[in-house]
């Protein structure tokens, strides 16, 4: 089925599920469930799923067939994500879309925690930079592009909950399995001399970031989510205030008009739709900055153990990982020429990844992948390697 369908049989039943039964499936009987599906109905049905469905009878109206609800809900501008949640907007990549050096901004995840500004008009935009500074600043987004050194860095966001599907016990959020990182190239000024435009005082030891969109449940005064850095991180030179991404404006849903982009770190801290930032004396204590929120074991701990207070710290620098982004998990290949190149990305936060291994037998062995520098400090390097594999079936790479 096309994906223009897809999506229309989605808006037909956010509309009206009831009636949207009746179209897409034939009649709704009075207490609320599917009716008989005989003929037209079942035909429709048939055609849309490929399949009947034995207990179509038990099945409540409005329920969106899983197999037509998937990727029903298109993000404009974003193409092949797998949408995991609508409200907020939650997408994340397909590992073998994420092969370019350069990540698309079409097929850059989108993790929102509240709804996004809709006036994101560029020209009217401005960005604070109050607290603990000399003078404190508002600057256009013409500003920054006129009176501040431009930069152009690849640099790599990832999610802290990137790949959370696969702890065991489950952890509560959306169930990211590996795409909620992407590496584009962002235009931009450097963080930090904006913040030494404003005079950092002393007595900054802490930043904190605000953006325009609101929360979920429509209070004003509450915000989706306020993160910070401690300062000497904020200073760091690869943080870009940007306003491109891929040489173009910024995606409605990465932030435009203008974003943070702390790479290295939690991709909570490069804070979208950027308005304002406070320097503060204080670890900042804004949404997702207290409990529980990213914070790990200092030291590692058995899934699921109950760890002290005081053994937590904030996530900061991004564990190492990779990535194989081509071929596509599930191919086949043939015994005549068991030979496979495999690639992908491999990251490490702050750090740079050195060697790169890969395993087919699970573990037991390894051979040494070729691993390539980063473009620039805090892009992902790129790797290759080739396997051999010794007999027919099935294998992990
Ligand atoms: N204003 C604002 N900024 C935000 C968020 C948000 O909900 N609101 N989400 C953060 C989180 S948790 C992540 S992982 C990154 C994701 O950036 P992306 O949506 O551009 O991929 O944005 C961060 N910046
Ligand atoms: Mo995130």
């Amino acid at each position: 089925m096309s994906d223009k369908k897809k999506a229309d049989i989605f808006e037909l039943y956010a509309q009206d599920p009831e009636q949207a039964d009746e179209i897409v499936f034939g009649r709704v009987s009075d207490e609320g469930r599917r009716g008989f599906l005989k003929g037209a109905g079942l035909a429709t049905m048939g055609a849309l799923l490929g399949a009947s469905i034995p207990f179509h009878r038990n099945m409540p109206s409005g329920l969106i067939p899983a197999a037509l609800a998937e990727n029903a809900f298109k993000i404009e501008g974003k193409d092949g994500l797998t949408v995991l949640n609508d409200r907020p907007v939650n997408a994340e990549t397909p590992a073998h879309l994420l092969d370019d050096d350069v990540t698309p901004s079409a097929r850059h995840f989108v993790r929102n925690n509240g709804i996004p500004p809709t006036n994101t008009n560029a020209k009217e935009w401005t960005l604070t930079i109050d607290g603990h500074v000399n003078k404190p600043l508002t600057l256009s987004i013409e500003q920054l592009r006129s009176e501040f050194e431009r930069m152009r860095l690849n640099l790599q966001i990832e999610c802290g909950g990137n790949g959370r599907a696969f702890f065991e016990p489950k952890a509560k959020g959306n169930q990211w399995t590996v795409g909620a990182v992407a590496c584009a190239e962002w235009t931009g000024v450097r963080l930090r001399d904006v913040l030494n435009r404003a005079g950092v005082k002393n007595s900054a030891i802490y930043t904190a970031h605000y953006g325009a969109d609101t929360h979920l449940s429509g209070d004003p005064a509450k915000l989706p989510i306020s993160r910070g850095v401690p300062i000497d991180k904020a200073m760091e030179e690869h943080n870009l205030i940007a306003f491109e991404m891929n040489g173009e404006p910024l995606h409605a849903m990465n932030g435009a008009p203008l974003r943070l982009v702390i790479p290295g770190w939690p991709g909570s801290f490069s804070h979208k739709w950027l308005n304002r930032i406070q320097l503060r004396d204080v670890v900042h204590d804004g949404p997702k900055m207290t409990g529980k929120a990213y914070r790990v074991p200092k030291h590692p701990v058995e899934p699921g153990a109950k760890v002290d207070e005081k053994d937590m710290m904030f996530i900061e620098s991004m564990p190492v990982k990779s990535l194989i982004t081509n071929p596509m998990s599930g191919v086949k290949i043939s015994v005549d020429n068991p030979v496979l190149d495999v690639r992908g990305h491999a990251w490490a936060g702050d750090n740079t990844v050195k060697e790169m291994y890969v395993s087919i037998d699970f573990g037991a062995s390894w051979v040494k992948a070729k691993l390539y520098r980063p473009k620039n400090r805090y892009a992902w390097q790129r790797w290759n390697a080739q396997v051999q594999f010794p007999s027919a079936g099935y294998y992990e790479v």
